[in-house]
């Protein structure tokens, strides 16, 4: 499924911004580290240091989390358009053909937005719980979460869980109480659903620091975030600027060393036709270049087990809703790769110089599992039409 998706997304990209050339013979320019308000001041920092541009304080990581349908693809959508990105479609960072065709998030997707001098690294989760394992393997990889409730229904069962999960992992999160352009949605209903929220963070243990939550208003399908309540802003204020601001304030730079060697553990892959395998993941210590040796590590009870080794080929990241080339990545930027055959999700890789592998995400375990065999009960095959497995349960 992941397959065709990345191709489509990387052939949209090649034919509207020429940005991803892999299985093309001529290179070209890589994606460039341009900020949309560009200062002069980190114009001329990357003058002096090379590396400046991969400052980790002027990135932010940050997961969109909410229940089922409350807005957080709605909200991206918004967010990518203030940023310039060319949205082909509503909802479009459910690019997977059945999220289209159920109108429902299924996989966690990651994707970069430049804001004023800062690359936001925004990572969009379902809020159906049974894929409530994609917003655990995320929130690893973030330091901030937006978390969206409908101001109509108030927070709800995975409200709560992802909630839970955010706090666990120490995430400074923001409060956006969307759909406030809803009739039924008043400031009465806004302060209720906000104490409400607030009594969740309280017993789920959230820290002083995480309590002091900044909290908007927003209507992700009129497009518009505001820091005081109002349901229809002055023309000039209809936009996320007020959102992404918050961000940037509140969402403290991913603390990372750039000096060490490269690690990143793997928390998402897909597979491209032409490249192989593309594993991403946020980039743990170091810098990766494009032609680093780099093996694949795998945490056992015994030690660490090396699985592969062999170089980045490609190193990508999505702008948009395009994959663009990079030529190098550091710590605190989330990143894909290309180049590894066998690493998968939870897996390290790394600098051949490293042997130790970065712990994994404890995923909660099934509410529910089943084991289909053949039926051995000392009663089989006497009774009924379909007596046997291979009659019940055929294989074509
Ligand atoms: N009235 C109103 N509707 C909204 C707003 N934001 C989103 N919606 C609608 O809510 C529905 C769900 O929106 P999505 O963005 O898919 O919600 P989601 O949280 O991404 O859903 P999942 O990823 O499946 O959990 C869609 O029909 C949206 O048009 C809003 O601000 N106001
Ligand atoms: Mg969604």
């Amino acid at each position: 499924m992941a397959g065709p998706l990345l191709l489509r997304s990387i052939f949209s990209a090649a034919s509207t911004t020429k940005s991803f050339t892999s299985h093309l013979p001529r290179r070209l320019p890589p994606l460039s580290r341009g900020f949309s308000a560009g200062p002069a001041t980190a114009a001329a920092a990357a003058a002096t240091d090379p590396n400046a541009f991969l400052d980790p304080n002027r990135l932010r990581n940050v997961a969109v989390i909410a229940h089922v349908d409350h807005g957080k693809t709605t909200l991206m959508d918004r967010l990518l358009r203030q940023c310039g990105a060319d949205i082909p479609h509503e909802r479009a960072m459910d690019s997977i053909s059945l999220e289209r065709e159920r109108g429902i998030t299924i996989a966690s997707k990651v994707t970069s937005i430049s804001w004023k001098e800062n690359e936001l690294n925004m990572v969009d989760t379902p809020g159906h719980a049974d894929f409530g394992g994609e917003v655990e393997r995320v929130v690893g990889m973030v330091e901030g979460a937006v978390l969206v409730v409908d101001a109509g229904e108030g927070p709800l069962a995975q409200t709560k869980f992802v909630l839970a999960k955010a706090l666990k992992y120490g995430l400074r999160p923001i409060l956006l109480l969307n759909k406030v352009d809803r009739p039924a949605v008043s400031e009465e209903r806004c302060n209720e659903v906000e104490s409400l929220v607030f009594d969740l963070f309280a017993n789920l243990g959230a820290t002083e620091e995480q309590l002091e939550f900044p909290v908007l208003y927003a209507s992700a399908k009129e497009g518009w975030a505001s820091s005081t309540f109002t349901k229809d802003p002055p023309a000039d204020a209809k936009n996320m600027s007020q959102l992404l601001d918050a961000i940037v304030r509140h969402v403290p730079p991913p603390k990372a060393n750039l000096d060490a060697p490269f690690q990143m553990l793997v928390s998402m892959m897909e597979k491209d036709f032409y490249l192989g395998r593309i594993l991403t993941g946020r980039v743990s210590s170091g810098i990766v270049r494009v032609g680093d040796r780099i093996h694949g590590l795998r945490g056992k009870e015994s030690g660490v087990e090396k699985i592969e080794e062999g170089k980045v080929v490609k190193l990508m990241k999505k702008k948009g809703t395009n994959m663009v080339l990079i030529d190098s990545a550091g710590a605190g930027d989330i990143i894909s790769m290309a180049g590894m055959a066998i690493p998968s999700i939870g897996h390290t890789v790394a600098n051949t110089e490293v042997m130790i592998a970065l712990p994994t995400v404890e995923l909660d375990p099934p509410t529910i599992s089943m084991t289909f065999s053949v039926n051995d009960s000392p009663l089989a095959g006497r009774d009924g039409t379909h007596v046997s497995c291979i009659l019940a349960c055929p294989p074509y």
